[in-house]
């Protein structure tokens, strides 16, 4: 690495080399001489962590390449702001990355360890709730991959998702201790600390500029997480931010007069701000906390980006005018908004930058992703609470809005009827707000969506008015998954398989050759392989759901699974009704005639937010329905309903390689894409799912006859709503049997009527079937039945399974993130040599 000061950073002390009995001897050093546990153990647990914290001394030699490279090169790079990662594990993949994962085995042997068993020990890092925070993890693999200049930023929550158990009553949430040890892929940095700063009061300087005296100041401290490459050197950061007060905040004098709580005060609510991911936003408290969290991980950011850039000048003179052609800033949602008016002040009260040019600075640098149209997930911050804690920011944002208007009246004032939605600030004397996606769409230089479908309707519905404005801005970036995590790693039998076929592996980093497996669809051999790889994920699936439940499934039945957050608009309901239509239908049947029936199992999985009541009982109703299914002999052989607990990125590289179904099945309009759909047909896993989110592309790539289509479109949603509203919907039989069927008892006496009435009625969110559960149900059996057809032609379904597989290629984040490079970021390859 440069070293800028006197003496020289020490070169590597010893090369790490590859085989198996150095790899082994490195390990032990670890389990020696970086003890974290009590001398001459070497049980599992103290194996893992040697092991780990082996693999991460190649991860640091190779990162401090990779920042040196940068810093002599000085490219442009890009910051991926984000309130969650959903990292998961680290050690399969990083020891894959690495192409170690026989040289690993080898020496863990030579230890008396099998290296299954010791990844098994490591913690899931969950610092995110779903599909948006696990985006922003397959996005950083691929950065690293292409070899991109890029940096992830986010915050170091002591407690990530909770974890769920389910007892008699549903779900419990227990808090998750990712940090209970400690974790061996986090470095802190004690160099890198910054200054963050709430409430107070602006005041004027005598020139007349303004100067903002905060009331608090905290310290951000960076802990840095290796993101390596596919084989590849490049080693990039996720750069996690803990919050801390510094000693002078500690009150010696209050705390040698007794008073503990208050000398320490600052202290605590330094720890309260990365105790834990997303608390719960209904109390006013609560409400300022996730602002502070937010704000918290911008002005950290924004501050280490400067400091680099200035850095990076290497003598020559600061010209901000270059910033962004130094800096991309991409905004993983609404979330880290703070860093628009954060950026301008920081520029123009810190660095003297005049409005014109930090809105000109500010404008080139940001840019926003939209990952949601559901109106009740949109941020709008209480004016009052942001002129609390962000009293300069809040006058920024004023003046943004000022400005706005006045262009909006001068150049465009055919659109001045619609200012009163368009505005950034919401000024409703009731409950005045700022609109945070307003505010990204003005200031940002690109605002796009995460698949066609969902981009189209940003555009048409959203966005619409700020399109005739600018209509360059707005874009599509169809998410995508890393096929290193979700295919390579998590099926190693399919993936030989596919490198024996293409006869080359690089579809890992290139998935478009997945279509080579078209030609060979129909081939009995590859059938045969396919078969049997499936097979052995269906068994290792079915021996984890004896381990966590307790249920025994048959690996010979169809494996049919939905893993999503619990939500009234996935649908889970929908899922769930048509289990226990079946299940009505196969207690009506004979003997003989069950036997014609596929065999089923059915896997529900997902946590329902803490305080989402309907999504709590859709997980109790589930529960309830396998307790009652899986213990009628008279069925069980056809039909069993499993709800998997705890659902997170370890479970689901379980269950995904496993699975023969998945169900994407949400109201058409409302899944901006979904992303384990893509994870899913990667796996040569069939989907029956709805026109939303990439679905519709999905359904492109892979073709319509492999696709089990069903339910409304999303154009005809809103007619289907009003329709309902005026008494025209008439509901299937099938669909007032399956609701009957729970009414009468027959899986308990747990009290499902709200669940059910929001079935019902006519009207509102919430109320009168909203999600259009009753009016897809119909389609959603149908499809049903051409799913069990499908099923019982092996040879029909083994060929639908591969190219499925075949037609995956598109969905690669590295196709994503190569498009973000290009598109928005304007950035290229910085490779090390
Ligand atoms: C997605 C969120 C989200 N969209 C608010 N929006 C949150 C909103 O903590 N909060 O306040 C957290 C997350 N998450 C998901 O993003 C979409 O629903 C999926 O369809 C999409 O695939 C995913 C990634 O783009």
């Amino acid at each position: 690495m440069a070293s800028s000061g006197a003496s020289q950073f020490p070169a590597a002390a010893h090369p790490l080399a590859d085989e198996p009995s150095d790899i082994a001897s490195n390990i032990n050093y670890h389990a020696q001489y970086s003890p974290h546990f009590s001398p001459f153990k070497f049980e599992l647990e103290q194996a893992y962590y040697a092991t780990a914290e082996s693999v991460r001394d190649r991860l640091i030699q190779q990162w401090n390449d990779t920042y040196a490279h940068f810093h002599k090169v000085d490219p442009k790079q890009t910051y991926y702001l984000s309130m969650e990662y959903l990292q998961g594990r680290a050690l399969t993949n990083a020891i894959g990355n690495l192409n170690l994962q026989g040289a690993y085995a080898d020496a863990l042997n030579k230890l008396g360890h099998k290296l299954e068993a010791i990844v098994d020990q490591e913690k899931d890092a969950a610092l995110g709730n779903g599909g948006l925070g696990r985006l922003a993890s397959c996005f950083l693999d691929s950065m690293a991959t292409l070899n991109l200049p890029a940096w992830g930023y986010g915050l170091r929550y002591r407690y990530g998702l909770f974890k769920q158990r389910i007892t008699k009553d549903g779900q419990e949430e227990i808090a998750e201790d990712w940090l209970e040890k400690f974790s061996p892929w986090e470095v802190v940095r004690h160099d890198v600390v910054f200054p963050v700063k709430f409430f107070g009061r602006v005041e004027v300087n005598p020139d007349g500029t303004r100067k903002w005296v905060p009331g608090e100041t905290m310290q951000a401290l960076a802990y840095d997480v290796p993101i390596p490459g596919y084989k590849t050197k490049n080693t990039i950061s996720l750069r996690l931010w803990e919050a801390r007060a510094s000693a002078a905040d500690f009150n010696l004098f209050q705390f040698n007069d007794g008073q503990y709580e208050s000398a320490a005060q600052l202290h605590s609510r330094a720890q309260q701000i990365c105790a834990v991911l997303y608390p719960g936003d209904a109390t006013e408290e609560g409400k300022l906390l996730r602002l502070k969290q937010q704000f918290f991980l911008c002005s950290a950011s924004l501050q280490d980006i400067i400091s680099r850039f200035k850095e990076r000048k290497h003598g020559k003179s600061l010209k901000w005018s270059e910033f962004p052609s130094k800096v991309a800033v991409q905004l993983n949602d609404t979330h880290p908004t703070l860093a628009i008016p954060e950026l301008m002040r920081l520029l123009m009260d810190e660095e003297g930058l005049g409005w014109d040019e930090a809105w000109d600075v500010t404008t080139r640098t940001i840019a926003y992703t939209n990952h949601t149209v559901l109106p009740e997930a949109l941020e709008k911050w209480s004016q009052a609470v942001m002129w609390k804690l962000l009293p300069r920011h809040m006058e920024i944002i004023e003046e943004i809005d000022k400005r706005f208007m006045e262009m909006i009246k001068a150049s465009h004032s055919n659109l001045e009827s619609k200012l009163s939605s368009m505005r950034i600030l919401d000024n409703n004397p009731e409950k005045a707000v700022v609109r945070m996606a307003n505010l990204c769409v003005v200031s940002s230089h690109t605002v796009n969506g995460v698949a066609q479908l969902h981009s189209d309707i940003l555009k048409a519905e959203l966005f619409s008015d700020y399109v005739s404005i600018w209509p360059k801005r707005f874009q599509n970036k169809t998410n995508g998954i890393t096929p290193r995590r979700w295919l390579r790693f998590c099926s190693p039998e399919l993936s030989n398989i596919i490198t024996r076929w293409l006869k080359t592996d690089k579809w890992v980093t290139n998935l478009d050759l997945l279509v080579g497996l078209r030609e060979f669809a129909d081939n009995a051999d590859l059938q045969a392989e396919w078969s049997s790889a499936k097979m052995a994920n269906k068994n290792r699936l079915a021996q984890y759901i004896m381990r966590v439940t307790g249920v025994s499934i048959d690996p010979n039945s169809l494996f049919d699974i939905q893993i999503k957050r619990i939500h009234e608009y996935k649908r889970q309901l929908l899922n769930i009704l048509g289990a226990i239509y079946r299940y009505k239908k196969l207690k009506e049947m004979s003997a003989n005639e069950r036997k014609n029936v596929t065999p089923r199992t059915v896997m529900i999985g997902g946590k329902a937010f803490a305080t989402y009541t309907n999504a709590k009982r859709i997980v109790k109703l589930v529960s309830d329905v396998g307790a009652v299914v899986n213990s009628d002999p008279e069925v069980n052989n056809y039909l069993k309903v499993v709800f998997v607990p705890n659902y997170n990125v370890s479970v689901a590289e379980i269950l995904i390689p496993g699975s023969e179904l998945s169900q994407h099945i949400s109201t058409a309009g409302m899944e901006a894409s979904g992303t384990s759909n893509m994870k899913f047909s990667l796996n040569g896993c069939l989907i029956i799912g709805t026109l939303d989110g990439a679905n519709v592309e999905i359904r492109e790539e892979i073709g319509n006859e492999n696709f089990f289509l069903f339910g409304a479109t999303a154009d005809e949603v809103p007619k289907l709503r009003k329709d309902r509203e005026n008494g025209l919907f008439k509901p299937d039989p099938r669909f007032e049997e399956a609701k009957q069927f729970i009414r009468s008892g027959a899986f308990g006496s747990y009290d499902y009527n709200p669940l059910l009435d929001s079935l019902e009625g006519n009207s509102g969110y919430g109320r009168g079937d909203y999600f259009l559960v009753g009016h897809d149900f119909a389609s959603y059996m149908d499809a049903q039945k051409r799913v069990d057809e499908a099923y019982k032609d092996r040879k029909r379904w083994l060929k639908m399974s591969i190219l499925s597989t075949a037609g995956s290629g598109k969905f690669s984040s590295d196709r994503t993130i190569a498009q973000y490079a290009k598109e928005i970021w304007n950035i290229e390859e910085c490779r090390i040599p």
